[in-house]
């Protein structure tokens, strides 16, 4: 099924300049980037972002942390685009993360984590209005589909 995903590159990854090189993973994977911006969060946004987890032990360091500077929001699209980037991310904590994904590659910590990416549908949608508006997510051909899917892929 055609989805679309957040990521977030978060402000170790920022800092340290990850930026290009996880926008290269997604790109050279055949996902289709559709939309695009640098974004300070607030308080608000990180409370509606992250509710399963206000009042956990972690809340607040985790709310200074993706405050610390601007974010990078991006939203790639792709047949089964959510599973597929949460695959290339790595679970939570990057010691534990398996080899070759971003958390990985890139980190040791289960907090300074480097990136989110939406975990279901539904996180998707609401993610999605936390941070972009309609007419900044954009449609367009990428004339490369046919040669990273077959038919049978785009059928689904
Ligand atoms: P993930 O979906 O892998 O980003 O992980 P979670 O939704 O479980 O956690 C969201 C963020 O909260 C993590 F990326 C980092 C932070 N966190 C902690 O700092 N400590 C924890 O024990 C769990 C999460």
């Amino acid at each position: 099924m055609m989805q679309k995903t957040i990521v977030l590159v978060k402000p170790d990854a920022l800092q340290r300049g990850l930026v290009g090189e996880i926008i290269s993973r997604f790109e050279r994977k055949g996902l289709k980037l559709v939309g695009l911006k640098l974004v300070q969060m607030t308080d608000a946004m990180i409370e509606h972002w992250y509710e399963h987890h206000v009042g956990k032990s972690f809340f607040n360091d985790l709310k200074k942390f993706m405050e610390w500077t601007p974010i990078v929001a991006m939203i790639w699209e792709g047949v089964d685009a959510i599973p597929a980037v949460r695959k290339m991310v790595g679970s939570t904590k990057g010691i534990e993360a398996d080899a070759g994904t971003i958390r990985s590659d890139f980190a040791m910590s289960g907090s300074q984590n480097l990136i989110h990416a939406s975990d279901s549908i539904e996180a998707a949608e609401k993610e999605m209005g936390i941070i972009f508006n309609a007419d900044e997510i954009f449609e367009y051909r990428n004339v490369t589909d046919c040669l990273i899917y077959g038919e049978e892929d785009l059928k689904k």
